[in-house]
């Protein structure tokens, strides 16, 4: 059956405003959730991924999850331990509980991150590539999705995990548009999660269909993902600004861009 009523977690951050606005046209109901407050939604629910009793709330009765709440960038490795690991943990537990059956997980690039890009001729990046986390935000990411297969084996929650590039309004770099998303190929791409008929635990990449892609949409297309948008319109312009990517520049090298280099650095 279609799920209805979705939890959004990290409702107040980025995608979290731009799932807000774009996921009801689907038909979807929302129930938010953040550990910030959100404007003109009284009744989101404001809590800290911590906060058990509270998630167990908040899962309950709903049909399906779209977790993005969490760090979204690198942090100290404490910090990504209790939002985006334990958290992550609590959540599944939570929805273990209360029998929701379907997640999707924010994963993210960051996960293959050191996976050196495809240069001229060379192939997209398949979807099981091995796990080359730059960071210990995309390790935490690795985890979400080792977490998401556990809870399929064992509990037959069903989770798709995307691997999202870079999901803004527009791209602001060059790197971005090989990995960029736009919102409305996003929420094409979580609807398509949300109701695909695939059961255990499936890892696709979220992008839109640029020219420069550097990894397989394949298994996101075999969701029904239908990518509508191309950031190649935005190409001439970054270029004249940033310039090629330079192959010889270690924040260019790889897939997860000056997430790579030392410290990390956004944006790239
Ligand atoms: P964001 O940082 O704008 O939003 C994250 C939200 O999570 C914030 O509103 C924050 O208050 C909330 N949050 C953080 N820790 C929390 C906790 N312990 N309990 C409850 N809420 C908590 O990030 P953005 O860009 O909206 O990303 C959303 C998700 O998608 C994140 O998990 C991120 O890792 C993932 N992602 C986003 C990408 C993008 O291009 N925007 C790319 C790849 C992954
Ligand atoms: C991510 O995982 C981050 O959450 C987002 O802010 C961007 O940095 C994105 O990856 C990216 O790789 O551009």
């Amino acid at each position: 059956p279609t799920p209805r009523t979705i939890l959004l977690t990290g409702a107040a951050g980025g995608l979290g405003t731009l799932m807000r606005g774009l996921l009801p046209s689907y038909g979807y109901r929302l129930r938010l959730l953040d550990m910030l407050p959100i404007e003109g939604e009284p009744g989101a629910i404001t809590a800290d991924l911590a906060d058990r009793d509270a998630l167990r709330a908040a899962v309950r009765g709903v049909d399906a999850i779209v977790h993005l709440a969490g760090i979204s960038l690198e942090a100290g490795f404490d910090k990504i331990l209790k939002a985006n690991i334990e958290g992550t943990y609590n959540l599944y537990e939570a929805a273990r509980e209360e029998g929701v059956r379907r997640i999707v997980f924010a994963s993210s690039n960051h996960a293959v991150g050191f996976t050196p890009r495809p240069q001229g001729d060379d192939p997209l990046i398949p979807i099981d590539t091995p796990r080359r986390p730059d960071t210990y935000y995309g390790l935490s990411k690795c985890f979400g999705e080792d977490l998401a297969q556990l809870y399929a084996d064992r509990h037959g929650i069903d989770t798709v995990s995307v691997r999202i590039g870079s999901c803004f309004p527009e791209p602001s770099t060059v790197r971005m548009l090989s990995v960029w998303m736009s919102p409305a190929d996003g929420a094409r791409l979580f609807h398509a999660a949300l109701t695909a008929e695939v059961s255990g635990h499936t890892v696709v990449y979220g992008s839109s269909a640029n020219t420069r892609l550097w990894w397989d949409l394949g298994p996101a297309r075999a969701l029904g993902y239908q990518p509508q948008d191309d950031s190649e319109v935005f190409a001439a312009r970054l270029i004249a600004e940033q310039g090629e990517l330079d192959p010889a520049n270690p924040a260019h090298a790889n897939l997860g861009g000056a997430f790579c280099t030392e410290p990390p650095i956004w944006p790239y």
